[in-house]
């Protein structure tokens, strides 16, 4: 009887959704050891644990200790960084190099650029040496794709990394068997309404050496994209190690706001926050679960926080308005922004574009793959330093000159309409469970979605043009943010529900009140929180294009270990 490598089920058993086992001592460890160096070095890697409800902080150091003995590599104390010595680093906008035929429209040229993966060496922190990362075009974060709604625009991806990573590849992870190429990629652009044959699918990789083109054709509204790795099983090493960038769509109705930008963009600045664990040669220190033979950890937070590639960097900036498009691009840990002297700011669009009407704020949270659009006012600030922080951690700070400018942009009061989805136009609902599994010994974990693996036959295959509502029901202790593939959503509303009662006899009993998203989450989502415990509803239009997508949990290490599946858009019958 064939047998499902990571969890011993044999194939013809359906998978039980319901499987919430506790945590194993061996996946106890994996989950731990991530943390352990960190932790023993001072390092602030612990604190998303404390915030977190997945919070398992305060056995770490002995089960650290427990852990069989590694080459040694000492993870970095972040502590010993000078603050904000180096400039934040705003990303080149990549230039297209020729026009080439739109694949839809022999006739139409469409801007073409090629850009190549390779591996590079840059600068994290002044006081550190040069740190080996892979990149888009030779920087981390890659160039700036910019364009705007409607222009379509080509993209050669080639893969020159390496044959071999330098990352600790897992092979019993599906996808990422010893006979797969070691440093495989595929680019997908997060958010992008794409053919489905240019979304990245993650089986369709490529490895050094090879190229594939892509087409964009950008039909959806000004929005913040962001583009990224997404090669099967080994995503959260790619992009770990690199192979992300910002992808900005904008178009006449936003223009028309005069929302703060400049003649260069110089004060609309897209901002990538992402976690990453630094040895003391300033390398960097992918967590592992200290099995050689099964190195995955299902969590991954580092120790340093970049901003777009630094480490504690300023940013001089004029007492004027300015638009920030901050993107959590970490592989696990969620960012809860504030500025140091309580200065509120406004956020104006989430993550598919811009909101209703602005909303003040004195805070936001950010999980994995989330985007908010944020404007900040430093014109009462002249010649303060602000530091923008996560929580009780510095991130950046802003230097504001002292010199008062004129500041012609503005923030109007209504931004733009956004057609609310009602649920009685939804031709199906689907409960989803998001669960955990554990094998048979107690040994490996994968995360399920729907109880099913990403071979099972694909079971989500919505109409063209259809709404449906997807409820996701948590039935974990961590929160996953679930992210589905070409489509823009609406979040209904999130309704705590009897774990015990579920598990015991899958019978749905709610505990409290359906609650609607917050108002900065009421805009186009393509990234939704679905907390532990409560079912999260989400309404979706199928449209765009029919075929094949994936939906999955942008917690980089459940989504490459199984918390991924695919769903299929079928084109009505004519
Ligand atoms: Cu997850």
């Amino acid at each position: 009887m064939p047998v499902n490598r990571l969890t011993d089920r044999p194939e013809d058993q359906p998978p039980d959704p319901f499987d919430v086992r506790p945590v194993s001592r061996r996946r106890f460890l994996q989950r731990t050891a991530a943390l352990g160096a960190a932790v023993l070095a001072g390092a602030s890697s612990a604190e998303p644990l404390r915030s977190l409800p997945m919070c398992r902080a305060p056995r770490l150091l002995k089960t650290a200790l427990e852990l069989p003995a590694q080459p040694q590599r000492i993870a970095l104390n972040p502590t010993s960084l000078a603050r904000f010595v180096d400039p934040l680093p705003i990303p080149a906008v990549a230039r297209s190099s020729e026009q080439r035929a739109s694949p839809e429209h022999h006739s139409l040229k469409l801007p073409y650029y090629r850009i190549e993966m390779r591996e590079t060496r840059q600068t994290l922190h002044r006081d550190l040496p040069p740190t080996r990362q892979w990149s888009y075009d030779g920087s981390v974060p890659g160039p700036t794709l910019e364009t705007r709604s409607g222009q379509g625009l080509l993209v050669e991806w080639v893969n020159a990394l390496p044959s071999q990573h330098f990352l600790p590849v897992d092979h019993n992870i599906h996808g990422a068997e010893m006979q797969a190429p070691q440093s495989r990629t595929v680019a997908h652009v997060h958010g992008a309404r794409v053919p489905p044959g240019s979304d990245g699918y993650p089986e369709l990789w490529f490895a050094p050496g090879h190229s594939a083109q892509y087409h964009y054709p950008n039909q959806q509204d000004a929005s913040t994209l962001w583009y990224h790795d997404h090669a099967m099983g080994i995503t959260r090493l790619n992009i770990f190690a690199g192979l992300l960038g910002t992808f900005i769509v904008r178009d006449d109705f936003e223009d028309s706001l005069r929302l703060p930008r400049g003649e260069h963009g110089e004060y609309d600045i897209p901002l990538m926050l992402y976690d990453r664990t630094l040895d003391r040669d300033g390398q960097l220190l992918y967590p592992e679960s200290g099995d050689p033979t099964a190195p995955w950890v299902p969590e991954c937070y580092g120790n340093v926080t970049l901003c777009n590639g630094k480490i504690f960097p300023y940013f001089e900036v004029e007492p004027r308005r300015y638009r920030l498009r901050v993107i959590n691009a970490a592989n696990g840990r969620f960012f809860n922004l504030a500025l140091s002297n309580g200065l509120a700011f406004q956020q104006i669009g989430t993550d598919l574009g811009l909101l209703e009407a602005p909303i003040a704020m004195s805070h936001v949270l950010l999980f994995p793959a989330e985007r908010a659009d944020l404007i900040i006012d430093f014109s009462a600030h002249r010649g303060e330093q602000i530091v923008l922080k996560n929580q009780h951690e510095d991130l950046m700070q802003f230097r504001v000159a002292t010199t008062p400018v004129e500041d012609r942009s503005q923030v109007p009061t209504r931004l733009r309409p956004i057609e609310r989805l009602a649920e009685a136009q939804a031709v199906t609902t689907r409960l989803l469970t998001l669960g955990e599994r554990d094998d048979y010994a107690g040994n490996s974990a994968s995360m399920l979605l729907d109880g099913k693996h990403w071979d099972d036959p694909i079971s989500e295959r919505p109409l063209l043009d259809s709404t449906e509502i997807w409820s996701l029901l948590n039935l974990t202790g961590d929160v996953h943010p679930i992210h589905l593939h070409l489509v823009r959503f609406q979040i209904l509303d999130r309704r705590p529900f009897d774990l015990f009662a579920y598990n015991a006899h899958r019978e749905l009993r709610y505990t409290g009140p359906a609650l609607p998203p917050a108002a900065n989450e009421a805009g186009w989502k393509d990234t939704v929180r679905a907390d532990p415990g409560v079912v999260t509803r989400i309404i979706v239009r199928f449209d765009g294009y029919a075929g094949r997508y994936v939906w999955h949990c942008h917690l980089l290490e459940h989504e490459d270990n199984e918390m991924m599946r695919p769903y299929e858009i079928i084109a009505a019958r004519s």
